[in-house]
């Protein structure tokens, strides 16, 4: 039985990819983050009690700012696979929290690495690092490649940038079997609420039941190239499987702007936008009601911003033969119709009564 070490197994991908390869028969260990809250609900469906006989799921304390804590979990799972995911994966939280976000992005990866290496398990076990279409930030190429220069635009991006590159030298310098996956956005019902898609769909049901007057953005402009996590953590696991590491660009090679995706996340729950005025002044309103439902608070936009993203994933349809199998369309009415579940919740809670209560970040 082969095992695995997802670091962000708490985290959307790390949700998604432990459930594919236990489903594939591995032994499955996450690193999961002490807080005051238990912070599983992702995995809630896969958890095993501790005392149960013939787990294959297990999870340690650790953190990737910790590296005697990494070495530890090295040496005691001795994984076939490590999956590095964990990372402050906020853009626009990177600029609040640059130094955490360096401590744990960039050098989180050189220590797992280093551990890997001081253990003597560079021949053993096989690297993927989450690495990101960030990197591409101000673009010099469209679309972009595995061949494009980078140009990265935040705190987060440069530390990445560093993690990207310290794989690289890792795999050349001794010859670990490590990859970069570079992946543009992706999405699904298991997103942060803090990322504007579902930032979007969360309001959007919400504002539909009347438990919401508005949702407020920043810039409706960016344009990104989204696909569904469930077909990016099989392209995670598809990199390990092969003959030699390489890196690849993974990304559905589809471009919509914020907009586009408010619109078609309204269009789910039969509501419909008319847009009015520019930049800081935008809005728009329910054509049904005249109500404005969405307008734009400057607050969010970042100190730099990346504009626009377009990947163009043939090396990994080619190589890998990959190919994304949810569809844009898809991914939107899955994510509107699992946080309009949430949204009926909370409007029966209320219509009996009780308070529920909602945070608009
Ligand atoms: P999430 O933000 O959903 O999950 C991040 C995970 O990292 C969580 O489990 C979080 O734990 C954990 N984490 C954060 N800081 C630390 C730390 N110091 N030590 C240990 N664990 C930590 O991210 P995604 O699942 O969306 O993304 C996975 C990876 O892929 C990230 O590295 C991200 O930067 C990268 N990426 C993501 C893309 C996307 O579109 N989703 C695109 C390209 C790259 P906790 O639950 O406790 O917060
Ligand atoms: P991104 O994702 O920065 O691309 O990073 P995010 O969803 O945060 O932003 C996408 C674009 O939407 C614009 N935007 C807003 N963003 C947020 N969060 N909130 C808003 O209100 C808002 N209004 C407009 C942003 O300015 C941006 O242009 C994600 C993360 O998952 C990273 O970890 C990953 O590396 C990249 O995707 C690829």
């Amino acid at each position: 039985m082969k095992k695995a070490l997802i670091t962000g197994i708490t985290g959307q991908d790390g949700a998604y990819l432990a459930e594919f390869l236990l489903a594939k028969g591995y032994e499955v260990h996450g690193i999961k983050r002490r807080a005051s809250l238990f912070n599983t609900d992702r995995i809630d469906h896969l958890y095993q009690d501790p005392h149960e006989e013939n787990r294959n799921l297990f999870l340690h304390y650790g953190d990737l700012t910790d590296s005697t804590n990494l070495i530890r979990i090295l040496q005691q799972v001795q994984p076939d696979e490590v999956y590095n995911l964990a990372a402050q994966s906020h853009v626009a939280v990177s600029f609040e929290s640059p130094e955490y976000t360096a401590d744990t992005d960039a050098l989180g990866t050189l220590r797992l690495l280093e551990g890997i290496r001081l253990l003597g398990l560079e021949n053993k076990s096989r690297f993927y690092q989450a690495s990101t279409s960030e990197l591409f930030g101000k673009v010099q190429e469209v679309p972009q490649t595995e061949k494009t220069p980078f140009y990265p635009r935040s705190p987060y991006a440069a530390a990445k940038l560093y993690a990207y590159w310290v794989t690289v030298n890792y795999r050349e310098a001794y010859g670990f079997y490590a990859c970069n996956g570079i992946l543009f956005n992706h999405e699904s019902p298991l997103r942060g609420e803090t990322f504007v898609t579902r930032k979007i769909t969360r309001a959007l049901a919400r504002i539909s039941l009347g438990l919401q007057d508005c949702l407020y953005l920043g810039n409706l402009d960016a344009k990104r190239d989204w696909g569904h996590a469930k077909d990016y953590v099989r392209m995670q696991w598809l990199m390990l499987q092969q003959d030699a590491p390489d890196d690849f660009v993974i990304a559905t090679g589809k471009q919509y702007a914020v907009r586009d995706f408010v619109n078609a996340a309204a269009k789910e729950l039969d509501l419909n936008i008319s847009w009015q005025g520019t930049g800081i002044n935008e809005t728009g309103q329910d054509t049904k009601t005249g109500k404005t439902i969405v307008a734009v608070d400057p607050q969010y936009f970042r100190p730099t911003e990346v504009e626009t993203l377009l990947g163009d994933p043939s090396k990994a349809m080619e190589e890998l033969k990959w190919k994304p199998e949810i569809s844009f369309e898809q991914m939107v009415s899955e994510m509107v119709q699992k946080d309009l579940e949430g949204a009926k919740k909370d409007h029966l809670c209320q219509t009996h009564g009780f308070n529920t209560y909602d945070h608009n970040e």
